[in-house]
């Protein structure tokens, strides 16, 4: 709302145009198309973490994907964090798994990855998606591992260190509002 713009004689027609300006105002003040796209056009996120790396941080894991879900993003591999959806993923085939998570990295708008314990599968992760122009985001302890110097050198990686699960959750925050 604009308090400066005069408020018109309400017999003059333009009483009407003042009121729909006041009300492209309101809403571009409140910022209502961004909240409207967001919420009918969720962010797909990628989660990537180890599993067979090893799963000391599984719990972690499991937070970190909450967060992003209430945040109403889209996790495609919620199985990272929930051990009992990982005894289905056994039942696949390694092809199995490997041609499904292809296909999500295809489909997701962007990759997180929580890489302080290190993957296989998440390294091969991240620079797959690099060559297909994902937004790649590596979220990694710097005082309990040296990252790689193949991720930390490449300079297409979005790449955050943090110290405290709330310090991950703000870095979480700023890649999901861009
Ligand atoms: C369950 C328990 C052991 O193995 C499973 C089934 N395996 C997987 N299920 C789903 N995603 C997997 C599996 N193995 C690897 N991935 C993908 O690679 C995930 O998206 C992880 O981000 C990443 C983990 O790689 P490793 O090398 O740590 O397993």
């Amino acid at each position: 709302p604009n308090p400066q713009s005069p408020i018109p004689n309400p017999q003059s027609p333009s009483w009407f145009i003042w009121i729909i300006y006041q009300l492209k105002n309101l809403f571009n003040y409140l910022n209502i198309k961004n909240i409207l796209i967001f919420r009918m056009n969720p962010k797909k996120v990628y989660f990537a973490g180890s599993i067979r790396g090893g799963r000391d941080d599984a719990q972690l894991y499991t937070e970190i994907i909450s967060y992003i879900k209430s945040k109403n993003a889209i996790v495609l591999t919620e199985h990272i964090g929930d051990n009992n959806l990982l005894k289905d993923e056994k039942k696949l085939t390694d092809k199995e798994i490997y041609l499904r998570d292809i296909a999500w990295l295809k489909e997701c708008d962007v990759v997180i990855a929580e890489c302080t314990r290190p993957s296989l599968g998440v390294g091969y992760e991240l620079s797959f998606a690099e060559n297909i122009k994902k937004e790649v985001n590596v979220l990694y302890r710097n005082k309990e591992c040296h990252l790689s110097a193949m991720i930390a050198g490449d300079e297409y990686f979005k790449i955050f260190s943090y110290k405290t699960k709330d310090d991950a959750f703000k870095i979480i925050d700023k890649i999901l509002n861009n």
